[in-house]
C-alpha cells in the first residue's frame, strides 16, 4: 500500500465495542448503530489492525456520565425501557425522549459504550499513549446536559474534552458532520479554554441553531466558530473554506489537544444530509487536521448512507495509520452491502452547489474578521 506523509506522531488507538452494532433505534430510524460494525469489519479486512492498538474501552460510569449530565436526566436514561416508558411519560417530554431520540433495548448500554470510547481516547491521549485516539460510537454532538435532541442522548465529546481539560490548557473541537454541533458549542460556551468550530446546513436544517454571528459570551466570546453552509458544497470548495478557517485558528488559538467530529452525513448521496462531498473530500479534513501532529481524538457522529459511512470512515482511518486504502474493497462481512461496484470510493454527484464565491467570501470575512479582534 502507499504511503503518506508522516509527523512521526502517529501511534493510534482505536475503540470498538463489538456490541454497539447491535443496537437499534428502530427499523426506520435512519440512525443505524451497525455502520459502525461495517466500518469495524472493512478496517480489519484491510489489515488496519496490524498498524494500531485496537481496545474495548470499560463503558463510562454514572459518575462519569455526571461530569457534564445532570444526575436526574442520568437515572432516566438508566431506568427508561421499551417496556416500563408510560410509567415515565412525564420524564420523557421533559428530557425529549420521542421519535427522534426513541427509548430502546439497551439505550443506557449503548450510551455507556459510546461515552466510554470518548473518554478512554481522551485519557489514552493525555497520559501520552498515543498520538491519535478514534471512537466511531463517538461523535453525539447534539445532547444537552439534561436533555436528549437528534440521535443523541449521551454527549461522548463534551465528556471527552473534559478529560482532555484536565492536561490541556486549550481544546479545539472541530466538527464537520451536516448539522450544527449545538451540544458542544452550548456547553463551553462562555468559555475561552474549548474553542469550537462547526461547518454545517444552515437554513431551514436541524438543529436551526449555528449562525456566523454566534461567537460566544463572556470569556468565551469568539471563541465558538460557525462556518453556515448551503446546499450541494463540493470538496474543491468545502477544502476552499475549511482549510483557511483551521489554519487561522490553529495560529491564532495554538491548541494542545484537537477533538475531530467526522459526521458522514456531509458525503454526497446522504439519506439525510445535502452536501456534495466526495469521499477524498471528507478526508481532507482529516488529512488537514492530522498535519498538524496535535494529539487528537478522532469521533465519529452522522451519517445515514451506510455504505458510504463504512467507506470514509475505514479511509480515514488508513490516513491516520498513514495508509492509503486500495481502491478494491476486501471481502468482508458486509460485502454484498457495497455492489454493484464493490470499490472504496464515495464519488460525488451533479447536484447544484449553492454556495457562491460571493456567499463564502462573505463567510469567510465575518469570521477572519471575529478572530482578529480576539486577544489571545
Ligand atoms: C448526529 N432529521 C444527528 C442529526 C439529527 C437530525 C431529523 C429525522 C428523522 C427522524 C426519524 C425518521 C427521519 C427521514 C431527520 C424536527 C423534527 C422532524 C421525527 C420524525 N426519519 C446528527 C434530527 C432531525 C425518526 N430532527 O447530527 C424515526 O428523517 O428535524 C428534526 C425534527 C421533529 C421530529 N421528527 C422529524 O447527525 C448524530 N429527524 C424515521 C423514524
Ligand atoms: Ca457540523
Ligand atoms: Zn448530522
Amino acid at each position: 500500500p502507499l504511503t503518506v506523509k508522516t509527523t512521526g506522531k502517529d501511534r493510534v488507538a482505536y475503540f470498538y465495542d463489538a456490541d454497539v452494532g447491535s443496537f437499534s433505534y428502530g427499523s426506520s430510524h435512519p440512525m443505524k448503530p451497525h455502520r459502525i460494525r461495517m466500518t469495524h469489519s472493512l478496517i480489519m479486512n484491510y489489515g488496519l489492525y496490524k498498524k494500531m492498538e485496537i481496545y474495548r474501552a470499560k463503558p463510562a460510569t454514572k459518575q462519569e456520565m455526571c461530569q457534564f449530565h445532570s444526575d436526574e436526566y442520568i437515572d432516566f436514561l438508566s431506568r427508561v425501557t421499551p417496556d416500563n416508558l408510560e410509567m415515565f411519560q412525564k420524564e420523557s417530554v421533559k428530557f425529549n425522549v420521542g421519535d427522534d431520540c426513541p427509548v430502546f433495548d439497551g439505550l443506557y448500554e449503548y450510551c455507556s459504550i459510546s461515552g466510554g470510547g470518548s473518554m478512554e481516547g481522551a485519557a489514552r491521549l493525555n497520559r501520552g499513549k498515543c498520538d491519535v485516539a478514534i471512537n466511531y460510537a463517538g461523535g453525539l454532538h447534539h445532547a444537552k446536559k439534561a436533555e436528549a435532541s437528534g440521535f443523541c442522548y449521551l454527549n461522548d465529546i463534551v465528556l471527552g474534552i473534559i478529560e482532555l481539560l484536565r492536561y490541556h490548557p486549550r481544546v479545539l473541537y472541530i466538527d464537520i458532520d451536516v448539522h450544527h454541533g449545538d451540544g458542544v458549542e452550548e456547553a463551553f460556551y462562555t468559555t475561552d479554554r474549548v474553542m469550537t468550530c462547526s461547518f454545517h446546513k444552515y437554513g431551514e436544517f436541524f438543529p436551526g441553531t449555528g449562525e456566523l454571528r454566534d461567537t460566544g459570551v463572556a470569556k468565551g466570546k469568539n471563541y465558538s466558530v460557525n462556518v453556515p453552509l448551503r446546499d450541494g458544497i463540493d470538496d474543491a470548495t468545502y477544502k476552499s473554506v475549511f482549510e483557511p478557517v483551521i489554519g487561522k485558528i490553529m495560529e491564532w488559538y495554538q491548541p494542545s489537544a484537537i477533538v475531530l467530529q467526522c459526521g458522514g452525513d456531509s458525503l454526497s448521496g446522504d439519506r439525510l444530509g445535502c452536501f456534495n462531498l466526495s469521499m477524498r473530500g471528507h478526508a481532507n479534513c482529516v488529512s488537514y487536521v492530522k498535519s498538524f501532529g496535535i494529539p487528537t481524538l478522532v469521533v465519529g457522529g452522522g451519517g445515514y448512507t451506510m455504505r458510504n459511512v463504512a467507506r470514509t470512515w475505514a479511509f480515514e482511518t488508513g490516513l491516520l495509520n498513514n495508509v492509503i486504502l486500495d481502491e478494491e474493497l476486501p471481502y468482508n462481512d458486509y460485502y454484498e452491502y457495497y455492489g454493484p461496484d464493490y470499490q472504496l470510493d464515495v464519488r460525488p454527484s451533479n447536484m447544484f452547489n449553492v454556495n457562491t464565491p460571493e456567499y463564502l467570501d462573505k463567510v469567510l470575512t465575518g469570521i477572519f474578521t471575529n478572530l482578529e479582534s480576539t486577544k489571545f
